[in-house]
């Protein structure tokens, strides 16, 4: 983290005098204020391709509106379009350039950016030491992609005409044969041609040599222009609703050297300061708990000396209720921060912060704020989620019944979305062949609708989390396994918990014995269905699919059909994906057992088979010297160490004892639930000798796991605990240091909201065992972040009940409506190197900000219904 001060504080330095011009500054990027252009700091990923991520991106006042700049081989790519990997980049800080290789290998194809900042412009150069190959000539070309949501409805010129970038995808396009479509990834099609061997291609809006966008926009306003290469402007939604606005230029045939100039120049508005984004919890606050706002600043803006907050009276009118010092905390990454302590106002009431110009929207402060926090949760985006059920809610039909032809036997395939099936199919089944009973229970992953199976582990055993913990009677949904029917705000006289639980249990015990054991996941088997916005229900056509009949043909009888649209059931057997099913089985058989017994006698058969399995074939392969696969979990007590970076003699020691008794007792958290569901005394004393080496090796990563077990365990585990929470009380606190929010931020490309819930919840409970080490006050830390106090924007990320200013758009299955689906959970702020932070909040499509998991949002019903329960 240090590092990250530092780096800062040479940017700090890097924009203080002349701003005018574009610099390329110490952290590689070309900076003025107002205009960030990063060449290349991220390049395109290839396990999901087109992210609209990578390239060449501006990070224009704040916002990156425009990225993708590099060479593309469609007009408007797609996610799957084939991108480009960057074999090297240079930075020549003296001449001001940053030059960037890139290779297409599917085409032998190698071209060569090189972007040089001209007084307020960059120059953007391709060069080519070969012509573009025959096959790509005419395809190959200069892309540069806009923000739909930023740009629509603005005004562009091109050449001087005038006109409007549209608000909906309306412009025209032709077909080609499918010849001539460049390869997608890895050979597979994100279109159904219905038979026609022919792709869709977009035609230009607009075709020009010289084009402003947005003058009407000051923040948004640009010039591009061009000599030697035509401008074109497209509109990608034409093809994908993730589309943006392509400029591009096709590079010319049988040419090389310098084939294409572009200069681009982003408007700056003048002694433009980014406005303070005051973080704050949008649910409110109750009286007695800590309240500090995060007040996010310009490196240029100087902070004032005090803020206030304002109290709204129930006449309208409103007051002064209490005015502060505010205190700097420093720099973090592009910002800087200072914090606004106002905890000491503790009347219930209607507030507003005010600093300087900047005043907030309204929150509470009131006892029951966080009363319903979890309800959206519970209620809404749960069972929306059921997978193989029709759903409604009132007049709205969220989906018919999915997958009726159930799920095919995965063939040897190296799929999308990281699924994989090897070479053997670990079943009795041939692939391609029907796998009966899979078709029922489960719960749909996130945006998408496959079942992947580790996360619905997480899902039932955060729902039997919650049952254990908190037994929760709500009854609002009405759930019929019989009828497939799920009707949302219905009360059936069974708490919803439990039907959730069931459901998952369903699909999974299903999955057990029906394949013998757990599969990957079950998954759409074409892409061209992958991507599927709109009813689950009409992802396939719910006939068999016969490969006899032609495609769209349907037989006499109408129940099979020439489509290859059925999902696959992905079978490779992974022994520890198994063991974790033995945990959630026997936890589930205990909490089924009086409500729906013959489903918990199957779960805990299955329980006891395949921990015996799995356990056997884990030791098997461990003896197999080329075969460490299984052992993946230990990297987490190496790589995530909070110690010394490598290990000593010591601790390889402990790592060595710790496998073994694994091998030998099994894994600790698979005991501890064995002996919940079973109450035999082998499986605790199994845990008890495995879980002190585990929080000697890695007190953060198992604490969750030692607290898991107070309650079946007498006094003298929880003495033995106590030095152990004393540490994790540390670190706790050290995120203070780390960055201003207090909470651990993650900076992949998943933007981490579970690791911040796992934290959470973790500080949760030991807080209630330990109240004595781990102080009340700490819980507060990731409700702050949650509910709007982060960086970037201070929106609450949980589309929740009881918060002033909830997100507004979510990557779920509506997102194509610009829409949520109530009591999702954002992963949050994304951050992009160097200095980057963001979540979009008028653009849903970027699933590592946007998106929500199953696992996550059940995972956030557990810190909610925690963080409820401490406040009680
Ligand atoms: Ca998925
Ligand atoms: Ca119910
Ligand atoms: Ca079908």
């Amino acid at each position: 983290m240090k590092r990250i001060i530092i780096l800062s504080t040479l940017a700090l330095m890097a924009i203080v005098g002349k701003a005018q011009n574009l610099k390329l500054n110490e952290l590689e990027y070309f900076e003025r204020q107002g205009v960030n252009i990063l060449v290349f700091s991220n390049s395109f990923n290839g396990g999901f391709n087109d992210e609209k991520n990578s390239g060449l991106e501006i990070i224009h006042h704040g916002v990156r509106t425009i990225q993708g700049g590099a060479v593309r081989l469609n007009n408007t790519p797609e996610q799957w379009d084939l991108v480009p990997t960057m074999t090297s980049r240079k930075v020549d800080k003296e001449k001001g350039t940053i030059e960037v290789n890139l290779r297409y290998n599917d085409y032998d194809f190698d071209s060569r950016l090189v972007v040089t900042a001209k007084g307020k412009a960059v120059e953007i150069a391709v060069w080519l030491d070969k012509p573009v190959p025959e096959k790509l000539a005419g395809d190959a070309g200069f892309n540069l992609e806009f923000l739909p949501s930023q740009y629509w409805l603005k005004t562009f010129t091109m050449d001087g005409r005038l006109n409007r970038f549209p608000r909906y995808a309306t412009s025209q396009t032709i077909t080609r044969p499918n010849s001539e479509k460049p390869r997608q990834f890895k050979g597979f099609k994100t279109y159904d041609d219905r038979g026609t061997d022919r792709f869709v291609d977009p035609l230009p809006i607009e075709v020009g040599h010289s084009i402003v966008m947005a003058p009407d926009a000051p923040e948004r306003m640009i010039r591009i222009s061009s000599d030697d290469a035509e401008l074109k402007l497209y509109d990608g939604r034409m093809l994908a609703q993730n589309g943006w606005f392509v400029l591009r230029s096709v590079l010319p045939k049988g040419k090389t050297g310098k084939v294409m100039t572009w200069t681009v120049e982003p408007h700056a508005i003048p002694d433009w300061i980014r406005e303070p984004n005051i973080g704050f919890s949008q649910v409110g606050y109750i009286p007695n708990q800590p309240k500090v706002a995060v007040i996010e600043l310009d490196k240029k803006d100087q902070p004032k000396a005090t803020a206030s907050l304002i109290r709204i009276k129930n006449d309208g009118t409103s007051e002064t209720a209490f005015t502060g010092n505010i205190q700097n905390w420093g720099a973090y990454f592009k910002y800087n921060y200072v914090k606004f302590d106002f905890s000491s106002v503790t009347q219930p009431g209607v507030y507003y912060i005010q600093y300087g110009d900047t005043k907030t929207n309204n929150f509470l402060i009131d006892t029951h704020v966080y009363d319903k926090i979890t309800d959206a949760t519970t209620d809404v985006w749960v069972p929306i989620h059921m997978d193989h059920m029709y759903v409604t809610e009132g007049y709205r039909t969220w989906h018919g019944e999915p997958f009726k032809e159930g799920y095919l036997q995965a063939p040897e395939s190296d799929h999308f979305d990281l699924h994989r099936q090897g070479p053997t199919t670990d079943t009795k089944y041939k692939p391609y062949e029907l796998i009966p009973g899979l078709n029922v229970g489960g719960f749909f992953d996130a945006g998408d609708f496959d079942i992947e199976t580790g996360s619905n582990i997480n899902v039932v055993q955060n729902f039997i989390r919650a049952w254990d913990l908190f037994k929760p009677l709500r009854d609002e949904t009405f759930v019929s396994q019989q009828q497939r029917y799920v009707d949302l705000h219905r009360p059936d006289g069974v708490p919803d918990i439990l039907q959730f639980i069931e459901h998952g249990t369903l699909n999974l015990v299903a999955q057990a014995e029906q394949i013998g054991h757990m599969a990957q996941t079950l998954s759409n088997s074409v892409l061209d269905n992958y991507h599927h916005l709109g009813d689950a229900a009409s992802i396939t056509d719910g006939l068999h699919y016969d490969p006899s009949l032609k495609p769209y043909e349907v037989s006499a009888d109408g129940k099979r059909s020439g489509t290859p649209d059925d999902m696959w059931a992905f079978t490779t057997r992974e022994p520890a994906l198994d063991l974790r099913a033995a945990t959630m089985f026997a936890a589930a058989s205990r909490v089924l057992r009086g409500y729906n017994d013959n489903l918990a006698e199957r779960a805990l058969t299955q329980s006891k088979r395949l921990m015996k399995e799995a356990t056997e074939l884990i030791n098997q392969r461990a003896r197999n010297p080329q075969n460490q696969m299984d052992f993946n979990w230990l990297d987490g007590f190496e790589g995530r160490d909070m110690g010394a970076n490598k290990p000593d003699k010591k601790r390889l020691k402990l790592i060595e004892r710790t496998r073994k008794n694994r091998e030998t007792l099994g894994d600790m958290a698979t005991n501890l639930q064995l002996y919940g569901a079973t109450q035999e005394k082998q499986y605790l004393d199994n845990f008890e000798k495995q879980i002190w080496d585990a929080l000697e090796l890695n007190v953060a990563m198992n604490m969750q796991t030692a607290l898991d077990a107070v309650p079946y365990m007498d006094d003298s585990y929880r003495q033995k605990l106590r030095p152990y929470v004393e540490q994790y009380n540390t670190y706790i606190r050290n995120f203070d240091t780390q960055n201003p929010y207090g909470v651990p931020i993650g900076l992949g490309n998943w933007a981490g909201v579970n690791m911040v819930l796992n934290f959470g919840i973790a500080v949760n409970y030991a807080h209630l065992y330990f109240p004595d080490i781990v102080k009340k006050d700490e819980i507060y830390r990731v409700s702050n972040w949650l509910y709007g106090c982060h960086p970037y924007h201070n929106y609450s990320f949980v589309a929740v009940v009881g918060a002033t200013r909830p997100k507004q758009v979510f990557y779920g299955n509506n997102r194509a409506d610009f829409s949520a689906i109530p009591g999702n959970v954002a992963p949050g702020l994304l951050f992009r190197k160097p200095d980057h932070f963001e979540n979009f909040d008028d653009w849903p499509f970027l699933w590592g900000q946007n998106e929500g998991t199953i696992a996550g949002n059940t995972q956030y019903i557990i810190f909610g219904s925690a963080f409820k329960n401490l406040q009680k």
